[in-house]
């Protein structure tokens, strides 16, 4: 039982304060899981005092999913005092900004997240709740309150829910199992029909710009019947890709730079993976976060890679290892 287990680590390091920590432009699955992973540590520990941290702050709907619920991120963690930290949803300590350069490797870790593993993390990790079958990190959260036949509250009940809502798409990508979670938390007190909404929130000016640029700029890669979007803008690449994926392609790449850094998001439909095989996470971005001197890794249909070098290589390093593993 993974949640005697930690625990167990709590006691022997007589831990009294313990340090949560999402990964940058935390989105909803990392605050919820935080949040409700805090709630059933103090549950089960009650001197126990946590505090939760987002590396350079939370995104603009994880913003307003923190409206409704009772959380305060703690703007300056004490991550060097801490007797024990957490990581949620987050695959390496690079994704921690400059957070992460102040965990030491032997700091007690526990890392909680549904991404395929890293094994620098992994190496680094003291103990590790990965589940890549999970469809979210507050769906293993979810999971360690049942091992621990602790009921959520209404409030962390909630948080899990936007958590899992927010991973899924709003449940387009749940499974069955995803959804009889879905189900206890709405027993646990959720209303879906009020929750909801908090993750509908209108599209920036910026970011419909960004999306209509990065269909602007397409390149369209034909490889057999697969149509391959690479496109490059500035900002809102994640959301640039997810446009281009709506728009007709069975993948996309959009690249980005900003004071000299690229960032990448790999979009794929479900379709293209289940025919081809092709991993996002493992396939694509652990290769292009390499080739960029920088990291990457991510999910079957929606990765990431960060890193320096020149946009047009990067984008054409991605067309030419397609090319290689779709031929
Ligand atoms: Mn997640």
């Amino acid at each position: 039982m993974q949640i005697h287990e930690i625990l167990a680590l709590i006691d022997k390091l007589d831990a009294k304060l313990v340090v949560l920590l999402c990964h940058h432009n935390a989105d909803p699955d990392a605050i919820g899981a935080a949040f409700a992973f805090s709630g059933l540590l103090k549950r089960l520990r009650p001197s126990l005092e946590t505090e939760i941290a987002a590396a350079s702050g939370p995104s603009r709907l994880a913003k307003s999913m923190l409206k409704s619920l009772p959380l305060e991120l703690t703007a300056q963690p004490r991550i060097e005092e801490a007797d024990l930290i957490v990581l949620l949803d987050t695959n390496t300590i690079q994704q921690l900004n400059e957070l992460g350069t102040r965990i030491n490797p032997d700091h007690p870790l526990v890392v909680i997240d549904h991404h395929a593993s890293h094994p620098e993390t992994e190496r680094l990790a003291t103990f590790f709740v990965a589940d890549e079958e999970a469809s979210s990190t507050c769906e293993v959260v979810y999971r360690l309150f049942k091992e621990a036949e602790v009921e959520p509250t209404q409030e962390e009940a909630k948080a899990l829910f936007l958590g899992i809502a927010f991973d899924t798409r709003h449940f387009i990508i749940a499974t069955s199992d995803t959804l009889k979670v879905v189900a206890e938390l709405t027993e646990a007190g959720v209303n879906a029909q009020e929750t909801l909404p908090i993750l509908s929130l209108p599209m920036e000016h910026s970011e419909r710009v960004a999306r209509l640029k990065a269909g602007n700029r397409v390149k369209i890669l034909r490889i057999k019947d697969w149509l391959i979007a690479l496109s490059h803008v500035s900002a809102y690449q994640a959301s640039a890709s997810r446009g281009l994926i709506a728009l007709g392609a069975h993948m996309a790449v959009v690249a980005g730079q900003k004071a000299g850094r690229i960032q990448v998001s790999l979009r794929a439909s479900r379709e293209f993976y289940t025919e081809t095989g092709i991993h996002l996470g493992r396939d694509l971005a652990k290769p292009l976060g390499e080739f960029l001197g920088g990291m990457g890794g991510g999910h079957s249909v929606s990765a990431g890679a960060n890193g320096a070098g020149d946009l047009e290589a990067c984008l054409a390093f991605c067309a030419k290892l397609l090319k290689k593993k779709l031929r």
